[in-house]
């Protein structure tokens, strides 16, 4: 893994109480800009939490170290590791849905306790990772990284985000939020809509889903976390073979 950043700057590292030391050590975020990185960065801004960025290189294949499988067996980023977890014990938590809950429920923000606003949140969390994230994603590889066009691959995944954006768009015709309130379920879309035109889709044709990405895109929080420059992440050439080597193809090793 890369060098360490810190992102919230110092913090007084240990504050003493009468309930015990307390633990201010700052979460490390396992990161690369992506989607997936975006919505950690996002939920860790907006909750003032303290966070040192852990780049992983994805592109070089830092994601197979065993030092971050231990943490993150899938090999996928995102991850984190809460020094002051549960019991004042540290936590590795993967998957960016299981951890945009566990933050939600440690810092009891953007995440309700109501069951009924709770289920609403969780409908609209797990819609987005086993739904828009994956095809999205998919188009985005066969729009842009296929060794060769294949056009009905082009087109399932280009219809199928072009069908889920227009399901966030009925639904946000009568909500400001996918859930009611802002919450860990717009975190989640939000970076994939950032994304939408190298998934071959418009925003113009789906005037309330703008509205929302550029109400989402207008807070600060957010303002930050998009603006976190990963240098090597700038320089990754999509072309080269040897990053292609790493990213594509993977098999069960
Ligand atoms: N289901 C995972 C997906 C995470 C994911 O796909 N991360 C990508 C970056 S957006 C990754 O780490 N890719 C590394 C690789 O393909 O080896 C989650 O929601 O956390």
């Amino acid at each position: 893994m890369t060098r360490a950043r810190n992102r919230r700057g110092s913090r007084p590292a240990r504050t003493a109480n009468r309930a015990g030391p307390r633990n201010d050590a700052p979460i490390e975020l396992y990161y690369w800009p992506t989607p997936n990185g975006w919505k950690i960065s996002i939920m860790l801004e907006e909750c003032g939490l303290p966070y040192m960025l852990r780049p992983v290189d994805i592109s070089k294949g830092e994601q197979f170290a065993p030092q971050f499988l231990a943490i993150s067996p899938n090999n996928r980023i995102p991850a984190i590791v809460d020094s002051s977890g549960p019991g004042g014990r540290p936590i590795a938590v993967f998957e960016s849905g299981a951890i945009l809950q566990y933050l939600g429920r440690k810092t009891g923000k953007f995440y309700p306790r109501d069951e009924r606003a709770r289920v609403a949140v969780d409908e609209w969390l797990f819609w987005q990772v086993g739904g828009l994230g994956p095809m999205a994603g998919q188009a985005i590889h066969f729009r842009r990284y296929a060794p060769e066009i294949i056009a009905y691959a082009v087109a399932r995944y280009t219809d199928e985000v072009n069908r889920l954006y227009g399901v966030m768009n009925q639904r946000l015709a009568k909500r400001e939020f996918l859930a009611g309130r802002y919450s860990i379920a717009d975190m989640a879309c939000v970076g994939w809509v950032r994304l939408a035109e190298r998934q071959g889709q418009d925003l113009a044709r789906f005037p309330h889903l703008r509205r929302w990405f550029e109400t989402i895109r207008a807070r600060p929080a957010v303002k930050r976390a998009f603006a976190i420059r990963i240098e090597a992440a700038s320089a990754v050439d999509m072309h080269d073979p040897k990053v292609r080597a790493v990213l594509f193809g993977q098999r069960a090793r």
